[in-house]
């Protein structure tokens, strides 16, 4: 039963004129919070939170980077960040602000507000990655407080590495994921697209099947496929058709190309390679502090790693190297599709150790001054 939230606002994002814009738009800065937890993170998270430093200065370089840490973390933090990323005082369980952050909404005026999800560890008690998670719950609401917007509490459990939306009307969305019984037992496709029409602004859905093979967020649309622009999608891909993560790439492959977004148009699809594949070493594996609060992980596992999993900054692209040969195949597509912004890479195998990647670790503020025009229903625009 979801208790009343005295502090949200009342009514639905829509029905006030609020919608989620596409993160290729402009940004007034980013969010990040700092990997802590030593049974998650190898070595007492040390080589993860160089890798997120490196994320949040390469960020850095094109927008303001804010990062959320623990009052017992904020000095060790302050001294491997930069001096250019500001740290924020913020309790969390782990550091995946894409998922626990809110998700913000402009509209035609200068101003955002955002939403706050609910959220249980990517599956709850039973198949959830960690518990307890109350203080990711909250994490939404308290940025939102701290920067003194307004928010509004969605009714059902989801992620926002679980969406993608063109800022046109489309929501991209995998079905393993978003109406997995682990998050919204009994919820319908019907009563699911409702509530997602009500809290971003979309006006219609592109449904794929399956997401990366052993992502352990049950499929997240952030680690499969991504808008680069409207009508413009990258898919991860392999043509090795004896991987487990072929058959996924190409069913979504066939229902892009079958697809229409929101204004009637085709996607266009760019496949990029995948990495690897790439499994967890005995070393690594080695590093994390044994609990019974957190996923046991183990040496020889599969990584759902991905080149979608990467950051739109203003005037840049910051994607995750994790394999040489694919990294530098993955970075020229990534600089043909986005010509005009600068890409650049940052190594992220510790991002991936823990679960997810540059994407799932951030979260774009979108620039409420940008021109926008509201979207319409197909055959509206
Ligand atoms: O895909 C994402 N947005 C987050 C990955 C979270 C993994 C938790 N271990």
């Amino acid at each position: 039963m979801n208790q009343p939230d005295l502090g949200a606002l009342p009514g639905t994002p829509a029905g006030d004129g609020w919608w989620m814009p596409g993160e290729f738009e402009a940004h007034e800065g980013c969010w990040m919070l700092w990997p802590e937890r030593p049974d998650n993170w190898r070595e007492r998270a040390r080589p993860a939170q160089a890798a997120f430093a490196a994320v949040a200065a390469a960020i850095s370089r094109f927008e303001p980077v804010r990062i959320g840490v623990s009052p017992a973390h904020a000095a060790a933090a302050r001294a491997q960040l930069p001096s250019s990323v500001a740290v924020v005082p913020l309790a969390h369980d782990d550091c995946w602000m894409r998922d626990v952050g809110p998700t913000y909404l402009v509209a035609e005026r200068p101003q955002l507000r955002g939403v706050h999800w609910r959220f249980n560890a990517w599956g709850g008690l039973e198949g959830g990655l960690y518990h307890p998670w109350d203080q990711d719950e909250r994490v939404a609401a308290e940025v939102l407080s701290l920067e003194a917007r307004g928010r509004y509490r969605a009714p059902i459990v989801i992620e926002g590495g679980a969406i993608h939306v063109d800022g046109q009307g489309t929501a991209l969305l995998a079905e393993e994921c978003v109406l997995n019984p682990n998050r919204n037992p009994g919820m319908t496709r019907e009563r699911m697209e409702a509530v997602l029409r009500d809290y971003l602004g979309v006006t219609h859905f592109i449904w794929l099947g399956l997401g990366v093979y052993n992502d352990e967020t049950d499929g997240h649309i952030d680690n499969l496929a991504c808008f680069v622009a409207p009508g413009k999608v990258c898919l991860t891909w392999t043509d090795d058709r004896a991987d487990p993560q072929y058959e996924r790439s190409r069913e979504a492959w066939e229902r892009l190309n079958e697809a229409r977004d929101a204004r009637g148009r085709r996607i266009e699809v760019a496949r990029l390679p995948m990495p690897g594949p790439l499994y967890m070493t005995e070393q690594e594996a080695r590093g994390l502090a044994p609990s019974e609060a957190c996923k046991p992980r183990s040496a020889g596992e599969r990584l759902a790693a991905s080149y979608v999993n990467f950051y739109f900054a203003n005037g840049g692209v910051v994607m995750p190297l994790f394999d040489a040969p694919t990294d530098a195949q993955a970075a020229e597509m990534l600089r043909g599709l986005c010509p005009e912004r600068e890409v650049i890479g940052v190594p992220a195998r510790e991002i991936l150790l823990g679960g997810g990647g540059i994407h799932c670790i951030t979260q774009q503020v979108p620039d409420p001054r940008a021109p926008r025009v509201r979207p319409t229903a197909r055959g509206a625009a």
